[in-house]
């Protein structure tokens, strides 16, 4: 991965975090670690990486503590002209796009994205307004993906385009790479071992266990990795963040 190389040599940050770092040799070790220090924006994100550890896992639960009923929360179907028509195609023609500052960009069709290795994680997903479940999910991991399609340098989120209008403006997300790469954040094609239905965000929905419930994209039609968030929609990077003044990093 040459967009790793590339920002591993920047061995300033490295010498201004000096003795913090100088202790994580262990995680420096680890590519996905090391990838995503080097190009964390700006030295908060940085210093609250090294203290709180966002590689850590969420944690994940045995099947006899999953919820009964997995509650549906803001946009229970987008109703739309375009996605009904795919829903009644049974979303074979529904293609996730992965575009912007990528090498190369995909279409990939859920045949293709359930044919693609996947985890099965039992997590707990936490909504702002307070209520959580335990649900079973499981797609293919968002960095091997990422990988694919080879992110520029120059990549720094990326952000999940929905298909749902939620009020009048679309609903979106954004993330940055270290939550891209953490090895628990999915595209989420199948809920409870059944396909991922309508309500909880039918195709694929991403997963992003460290994060509150809105962070949790559903209805994904594209991916696009972006340098900043400015300029999309209102630069907050989240539909919530730009309407309602919600924690773009809401981290748990
Ligand atoms: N596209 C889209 N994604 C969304 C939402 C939405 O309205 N539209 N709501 C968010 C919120 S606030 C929560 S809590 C979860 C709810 O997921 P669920 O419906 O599977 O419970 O999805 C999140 N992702
Ligand atoms: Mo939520």
């Amino acid at each position: 991965m040459t967009i790793l190389t590339r920002r591993a040599a920047l061995t300033g940050l490295a010498a201004g975090a000096g003795g913090l770092l100088a202790g994580c040799d262990a995680l420096g070790s680890n590519e996905t670690f090391r990838g995503v220090l080097y190009t964390a924006d700006g030295m908060h994100q940085r210093l609250q990486r090294l203290v709180s550890n966002r590689d850590a896992l969420a944690r994940e639960f045995s099947p006899e503590q999953m919820s009964p009923v997995f509650r549906a929360n803001g946009t229970r179907n987008p109703n739309t002209s375009s996605y009904n028509a795919l829903a009644a195609g049974n979303f074979a023609d529904w293609r996730i796009a992965v575009d912007g500052l990528v090498q190369r960009p995909l279409a990939i069709s859920m045949a293709q994205l359930r044919s693609m290795p996947a985890r099965t994680q039992i997590t707990r997903h936490d909504c702002v307004e307070g209520w959580s479940a335990i649900g079973k999910w499981t797609g293919p991991r968002l960095g091997p993906i990422l990988q694919l399609a080879g992110l520029r340098d120059d990549a720094r989120f990326l952000v999940f385009h929905c298909a749902d209008f939620f009020g009048s403006n679309r609903y979106y997300e954004s993330i940055d790479l270290t939550d891209a790469f953490h090895p628990q954040t999915i595209l989420a094609w199948r809920l409870n071992d059944q396909l991922l239905d309508i309500p909880h965000g039918a195709p694929v929905r991403l997963r992003v266990e460290r994060q509150l419930g809105y962070k949790h994209a559903k209805y994904v039609e594209r991916i696009e990795a972006v340098a900043s968030l400015d300029g999309i929609y209102r630069g907050k990077g989240g539909y919530w963040e730009d309407g309602a003044g919600y924690e773009w990093y809401a981290g748990i």
